[in-house]
């Protein structure tokens, strides 16, 4: 591998990398432009070259024609003309011939101008005149990747049942809600593995408190799903509310663990909980005493938790809305030009995640003081270290799931991520699909989105549309907003009712499958989910964006799109298509080239590649329920076919090397079914 490695001034620390054994270092780069208050970097584009990675993004898997900034920011309206997101991952890889890869470490705001300007020309702008550079070259796209992987070590892993179905509302208000929903699932005929438990559980959105007007006992009603292999995944915001009395706040006042403003006093901002404090995160002290905090809901029967609000969100500080108010005032009583009745507005909605806010905050990380701006995406990072390390001490044996919303490439190795407040929108469907891979390019493989999407109404073809993609997401969490369209399964009527039914379960018969491969993707440093173009060296497949590859052995080509019976798509080689329904697998040769393929709402559909074969369990209701034992085998257009199948107790911590079973199928072998050119057979697991 060969990595170069530049450094430019005084770089602060994120341990994003660490491994960087046998680095070069390096002086100097043409590119590379240090400016009074930045570091530009400026660099050729061979026409045509694809851009991959950058995370967390809008846009396509291609990253050219467009600007984007890497900068954790609370922002619910994912609008196309948005340039960042809550997560800040600076890596990217320019495609062509001799494919360079780029880590640029620094942990405050860059902006990416990535041939929208010149389409010639991929420019990066540091707000900051310190940082580390690292260009990876290698002869392929794919070894960049995996080199970049290696560099930033190994994926949180979670539990095998994080994979489940979960339901999610914001808006649930009581143990009630919680047991209807429960209840629902059952009398529908629903897999359900568990509920993410919104800030409406909490005491006034106190952080490890417990509403017990509305949740008189949380303990016994997480038994309730408990003894049906049932998780609850609590949230937990960043913000700490200001109120006497309340043993965290006291705590972290006490200690001095909040973040300061630059009087040297607790910072205050407000959030769900009105005033609160920040946990200096960045502090290992504050992780240590804070991570301790999970206990609490250990001790309720938690095994998952879910971070939210840590980039860090701030709706106002008191200041900033004095002087809002101020301003309304002044303005009391006066005939308002067109200016200034605008600007009145403008005061009020841009209230929230002010850059000033950020200044203000000061750190202490390392022994020095940074403001927040200039390290900004290092704090949900550290939230979510300190949650992770935790649970790790409470359990030191398990695996727990962890979510959080900001990220920052090293938090990969803590927790998974969420891609935050999405919308009811198809166009967030076909996204959806787009980032999977970027994500998986910097580090994250336990993510997905909001299935049905988070803000705005579903309809129950879009809801449909949706599980058809997250059935094999890791995470697949159908989460709204309050005073949305009710979103559950079973809200849009039978007939949608029956549709949701046949998909989620075939969730559970992928289960074995998908499990595998993103355990595989964790030990070999590679992609769960690729593009195209990756595999196949094929001009056609450079263009695709809404079609992509889970793991070695499926393609799969969602609808996005309302009204639909089916669509076109692009096969780079022969491949057997594959419908899965509660209780049925049926397959079909299909030749390269493209073709029309019908998809019908009341299934999932997939491509089987030449040569592979991939296990399909039976239908179950959660992942305790799993039969391994008894697996249908599918073998596409070939005779015989060997899978690397990884399987454990889904808990237990992951070591590496992987102990994998290579389970090779033949024609041969017990059919119970059989095509023409296709078998569905059932084989025992080897011993
Ligand atoms: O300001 O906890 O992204 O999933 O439902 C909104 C309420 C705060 C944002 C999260 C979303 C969650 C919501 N939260």
């Amino acid at each position: 591998m060969s990595v170069f490695r530049m450094t430019i001034g005084n770089p602060i620390p994120t341990q994003a990398i660490i491994h960087d054994e046998g680095f070069s270092a390096i002086e100097n780069r043409p590119y590379v432009h240090a400016l009074k208050d930045s570091v530009v970097l400026t660099l050729a584009l061979e026409e045509g070259a694809p851009i991959w990675g950058l995370g967390q993004q809008l846009g396509g898997i291609n990253k050219r024609g467009r600007v984007y900034g890497a900068y954790c920011t609370d922002d619910p309206h994912h609008t196309e003309d948005k340039t960042t997101l809550y997560g800040a991952h600076n890596f990217f890889v320019i495609g062509g011939k001799k494919p360079l890869g780029f880590y640029i470490d620094f942990p405050g705001r860059v902006q990416y101008d990535v041939a929208f300007t010149d389409p010639d020309q991929l420019s990066v702008t540091i707000s900051g005149t310190s940082c580390t550079l690292y260009e990876i070259q290698e002869d392929t796209v794919k070894d960049v990747l995996i080199a970049f992987r290696k560099m930033i070590g190994k994926p949180y892993l979670p539990p095998k049942w994080a994979l489940g179905y979960f339901q999610s509302r914001w808006g649930y208000a009581s143990e009630s809600d919680l047991l209807g929903v429960k209840a629902a699932f059952e009398t529908n005929d629903l897999p359900l593995e568990g509920i993410y438990v919104d800030i409406d559980y909490m005491e006034a959105f106190k952080d490890f408190t417990i509403d017990t007007q509305r949740y008189p006992d949380f303990k016994g009603l997480n038994e309730m799903f408990q003894k049906d292999n049932q998780y609850l995944i609590p949230i937990i915001d960043a913000g700490v509310k200001i109120e006497p009395g309340y043993a965290l706040y006291e705590e972290g006042l006490q200690h001095d663990y909040f973040v300061k403003n630059k009087e040297q006093a607790p910072y205050v901002a407000a959030v769900w909980p009105g005033h609160v404090h920040f946990p200096d995160f960045l502090k290992p002290e504050v992780r240590k005493w804070f991570g301790d905090w999970y206990q609490f809901l250990y001790d309720l029967g938690i095994r998952g938790i879910w971070n939210d609000m840590n980039e860090p969100a701030i709706f106002y500080d008191p200041e900033t809305l004095e002087k809002a108010i101020d301003y309304a005032t002044s303005l009391k009583g006066k005939a308002l030009d067109i200016h200034s009745f605008f600007s009145l507005g403008d005061v009020f909605r841009n209230l929230s995640n002010q850059l000033t806010y950020y200044e203000t905050m000061q750190h202490d990380y390392l022994g020095q003081t940074y403001s927040n701006d200039t390290l900004h995406n290092l704090y949900g990072y550290y939230m979510t270290q300190a949650a992770y390390e935790g649970l790790e001490r409470i359990n030191p044996d398990q695996r727990h799931l962890i979510l959080s919303r900001a990220s920052h490439v090293g938090m990969h190795r803590y927790g998974g991520i969420w891609t935050g407040d999405n919308a009811s929108w198809w166009s967030h469907l076909a996204l959806n699909v787009q980032m999977m891979p970027s994500l998986n390019m910097v580090g994250f493989l336990f993510t997905g989105a909001d299935t049905g999407g988070f803000g705005g109404h579903c309809s129950g073809e879009l809801l449909t549309r949706w599980l058809q993609v997250s059935v094999f997401t890791p995470l697949l969490r159908n989460h709204s907003a309050i005073g949305t369209r009710d979103q559950e399964p079973y809200q849009f009527g039978q007939r949608v009712l029956d549709h949701n039914r046949e998909i989620m379960y075939v969730r559970y018969r992928l289960l074995p499958y998908l499990y595998s491969t993103m355990i595989m993707a964790w030990e070999y440093d590679t992609l769960m989910f690729k593009p195209l173009a990756l595999e196949f060296d094929d001009d056609r497949v450079n263009t695709i964006e809404d079609q992509l590859l889970l793991g070695d052995e499926l393609m799969i080509a969602p609808v996005v799109l309302p009204n639909q019976k089916g669509r076109m798509l692009y096969f780079p080689e022969d491949m057997t298509l594959i419908r899965l329904k509660k209780d049925q697998i049926s397959l079909a040769p299909v030749t390269k080239g493209d073709h029309f393929v019908p998809y019908a709402l009341d299934e999932v559909v997939c491509f089987l590649r030449r040569n592979k074969t991939i296990p399909i369990a039976k239908a179950c209701q959660t992942s305790a329920d799993l039969d391994t034992n008894h697996l249908t085998w599918v073998l596409g257009q070939n005779q015989a076919a060997t899978f690397e199948w990884y399987d454990d107790d889904g808990q237990s911590q992951v070591t590496s090397p992987l102990v994998t079973t290579h389970v090779t199928i033949s024609e041969t072998d017990d059919f119970q079914a059989s095509e023409k050119l296709c078998q569905s057979i059932v084989v025992k697991r080897p011993e």
